[in-house]
């Protein structure tokens, strides 16, 4: 089902975009990039750059990348700086549901000719010039295939579209995998994506001080059973413990919700400056993006996050009030 922003946008293939006055081209995302963040920029960027003659396309990406999808990169020339006060023909937002939650690129923005968003979450107003946003659709990936030639999509497009579906299902796990979602991964998996080697290295391993962490993070694992809620903390004298940072510790919220019998899991983890993110999961019956959205964060049903300053028990109270309303159907519109 497509949105009420998607129909603003009449484009159906990328290429229409390319009229002879736009030149210089800018790619955005969200801060702290995921893998749908950073496969929709750097797949939009092999694509563009191998299909689309001169034109100059820029690729914002916030720096470093989380070591699990550090093997998108591929030698482009990424930014990270916002870039203020140039003059962009056409900025792509990708899988940014507002412009505050730009970093790198976000000052693109203020000059350019023409904003064009696809996005696939829910919350997305539609704030671009144009916007493609299907809030049905696994991932930003996902949307963005939609509007190119399957058979100008080179192995190098596919490996970071494929990725992004990747990552948004969870390797085709969330209930948010489509008909679609599988039929555009086996037109990219034609490609030769090398997808067993993915999996392996981004879902199934880890690095060695990441799976310390990984194990004692899940020592310290408070499960709730009346809210059937897990909780976890991971503060910066555990990380530096093992030789670890925020960066280590992407995918240790999925592990933590694979304990069977908590349907909503939450993992604060804090940041070098000191600041924190918790990083939100559920099964089946919660929904986390309203619960990340009421602390400022944004996501999915199943999969959402948010900052925050200090003080994670407290952060963790209010968390379990929401779960709690929200198990107790005082919600009846959420699933
Ligand atoms: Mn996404």
């Amino acid at each position: 089902m497509r949105t009420k922003a998607e129909k603003n946008g009449k484009m159906t293939d990328l290429k229409e975009f390319f009229t002879d006055d736009v030149k210089r081209v800018g790619i955005a995302g969200h801060r702290n990039p995921d893998g749908d963040c950073a496969g929709s920029v750097l797949g939009l960027y092999a694509y563009l750059t191998e299909n689309v003659p001169g034109v100059t396309v820029v690729p914002f990406l916030d720096s470093p990348l989380p070591q699990e999808i550090a093997y998108l990169l591929n030698g482009e020339p990424t930014r990270a700086d916002s870039g203020e006060d140039e003059v962009f023909d056409l900025v792509f937002i990708v899988d940014c549901a507002t412009p505050d939650r730009l970093m790198a690129g976000a000052g693109a923005l203020k000059k350019a000719k023409k904003t064009v968003v696809f996005d696939h979450h829910g919350t997305n107003p539609g704030f671009g010039d144009e916007n493609y946003i299907d809030a049905k659709a696994s991932s930003t990936c996902e949307v963005l295939t939609r509007f190119m030639e399957p058979e100008r999509i080179s192995g190098r497009a596919a490996l970071c579209l494929y990725s992004g579906i990747l990552f948004d299902t969870d390797v085709f796990r969330y209930d948010c995998t489509g008909p679609e979602t599988l039929r555009q991964a086996a037109m990219l998996l034609e490609k030769g994506v090398p997808f067993a080697e993915i999996i392996r290295k981004s879902f199934t391993e880890q690095p060695y001080n990441a799976a310390k962490v990984t194990a004692a993070v899940m020592d310290k694992a408070v499960l709730i059973p009346e809210e059937e809620f897990l909780y976890a903390v991971a503060d910066l004298d555990l990380l530096h413990m093992y030789g670890a940072t925020s960066t280590d510790i992407g995918n240790v919220v999925s592990e933590l919700n694979h304990v069977r019998e908590t349907e909503t899991t939450l993992f604060m983890y804090q940041y070098e400056d000191g600041t924190w993110k918790g990083s939100l999961r559920s099964k089946t019956r919660v929904d986390v993006s309203k619960i990340a959205y009421s602390f400022g964060g944004g996501g999915h049903v199943r999969a959402a996050g948010f900052s925050f300053e200090k003080d994670p028990l407290s952060m963790m109270e209010k968390v379990k009030t929401k779960v709690r309303e929200q198990m107790n159907g005082r919600h009846p519109d959420h699933q």
